[in-house]
């Protein structure tokens, strides 16, 4: 159960903030309970407002790959504070930045800063658009790309007809420009573009989902997304917002040795401040005002703050960090699903790097269709088991866990046990 302290926060919330959070999963519905309100956190240790400490897999939803409050990151933070906090014009970090992301990232010959993913993503689909000068993007079943209109889109009834909204807002016509396909299903992409493939401006893809709970792709898919957007002069979309920096430093490009023509990425880049990158092949990045004739612009756009952070961070991710989050997360995966096994729990562990999913479903999970039939309230119980024994696991079955660079040793061991008494709760 929550502490008293962030109960009595929660009511207050609710009064001023809709389901009293600033974003859906936080409100905790999926598992129960008023979610833990945070006063501060340092490593892999977040501390809530009763002071109580939690071991944090969730890690903002990403970034903190270094851990909380990493001392050099912050001191970039501070040190970028004390010169002013928006300018409004260009700076000299924005370029540095940039240099760096494409040392990690060849495929991106430009990119332009922005302050969310879905800012990112809604971006590059509007240049992909422009670009092609046709409508239509392809998306997958359990990828989440951000919340523009466009991609708030579930299937149609039959798998290649045009999509339905899947939120309140989103006029049929906008969704009707959005397909969605089933992910790891490379008949059904073949089938489409055969189809269709002269409409298609682009093709957005999770890499490695994390947003229906981590799902690798299938040998093949990712360069079919790419080979069959050549083919048919439409554009592919990494949408590494998830990925970058995560499950390589160079993101899933690097990790599987693609080249896709245009990349999304955020989170880990920006340190845990809002900051976020879509970038992509010159001629491509040629369409984007000033230059060319796709608009997109920031007030915020590559804020020296949020530059600062990322920066301080993209220079902290050592080949020796991976090698290290490499071996933790193997342990904790497979100590997860020893004791699943142990209880006699119906689940698999899904894991690439160092972001992961305990499914409660036999596996392998490879789409929504797959990933749905997972028990979400044995979860929620599990979820409930952990946080009462101090480990802050991500509050949905259909999300990706994280470990950083604070995580121990002593941490995943202490979190597999925790987890094997909190699969008795469940
Ligand atoms: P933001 O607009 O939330 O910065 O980024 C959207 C986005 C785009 N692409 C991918 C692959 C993403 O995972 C996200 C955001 N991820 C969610 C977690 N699954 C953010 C958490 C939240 O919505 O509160």
């Amino acid at each position: 159960m929550s502490d008293p302290v962030s109960t009595a926060l929660f009511e207050l919330a609710k009064q001023v903030i809709p389901g009293g959070v600033n974003s859906p999963v936080r409100a905790f519905r999926a598992v129960g309970g008023a979610p833990v309100f945070i006063a501060r956190a340092e490593g892999a240790q977040l501390y809530g407002a009763d002071g109580r400490a939690y071991l944090d897999y969730v890690g903002s939803w990403g970034p903190a790959i270094l851990g909380h409050a990493q001392p050099d990151v912050v001191g970039a933070v501070r040190d970028a504070a004390g010169r002013g906090l928006s300018f409004g014009a260009p700076t000299e970090l924005e370029v540095r930045f940039a240099e760096a992301v494409r040392r990690l990232y060849p495929s991106i010959a430009k990119l332009r800063c922005t302050s969310s993913g879905t800012e990112a993503t809604m971006s590059a689909i509007r240049v992909a658009r422009g670009f092609t000068r046709r409508d239509v993007v392809v998306k997958f079943e359990g990828c989440y790309h951000g919340h523009a209109d466009h991609l708030l889109v579930k299937a149609g009834s039959g798998a290649a007809t045009f999509g339905v909204p899947d939120s309140a807002g989103v006029p049929a016509g906008t969704a009707a420009t959005t397909v969605t396909l089933p992910y790891n299903d490379l008949a059904a992409l073949r089938a489409l573009f055969a189809a269709r493939g002269s409409e298609i401006a682009t093709v957005i893809v999770e890499p490695v989902v994390g947003n229906m709970g981590c799902v690798p792709p299938v040998d093949g898919f990712l360069a079919a997304i790419i080979d069959l957007c050549r083919e048919h002069g439409a554009v592919s979309i990494f949408d590494e917002v998830m990925t970058g920096c995560r499950v390589a430093a160079g993101g899933a490009q690097e990790r599987f040795g693609l080249v896709p023509d245009m990349t999304c990425l955020g989170k880990i880049v920006g340190g845990g401040m809002p900051l976020a990158v879509y970038g992509g092949r010159d001629d491509i990045m040629a369409m984007v005002a000033p230059v060319g004739p796709v608009y997109q612009a920031g007030t915020l756009s590559g804020n020296p703050i949020a530059v600062s952070a990322g920066l301080a961070t993209l220079e902290r991710l050592t080949p020796a960090l991976y090698a290290q989050l490499e071996e933790r997360a193997a342990a904790l995966g497979e100590g997860l699903a020893r004791a699943a096994r142990d209880a006699k729990v119906s689940a698999c562990v899904q894991r690439v790097g160092a972001m992961f999913t305990l499914f409660f479903c036999d596996g392998p999970v490879r789409s929504w269709a797959d990933a749905s039939r997972a028990d979400t309230s044995r979860f929620g119980a599990w979820h409930r088991g952990l946080l009462a024994r101090g480990v802050y696991w991500p509050p949905s079955q259909f999300e990706a866990a994280f470990l950083g660079a604070a995580h121990t040793a002593d941490d995943i061991a202490r979190t597999i046990e925790v987890a094997r008494a909190a699969l008795d709760d469940a």
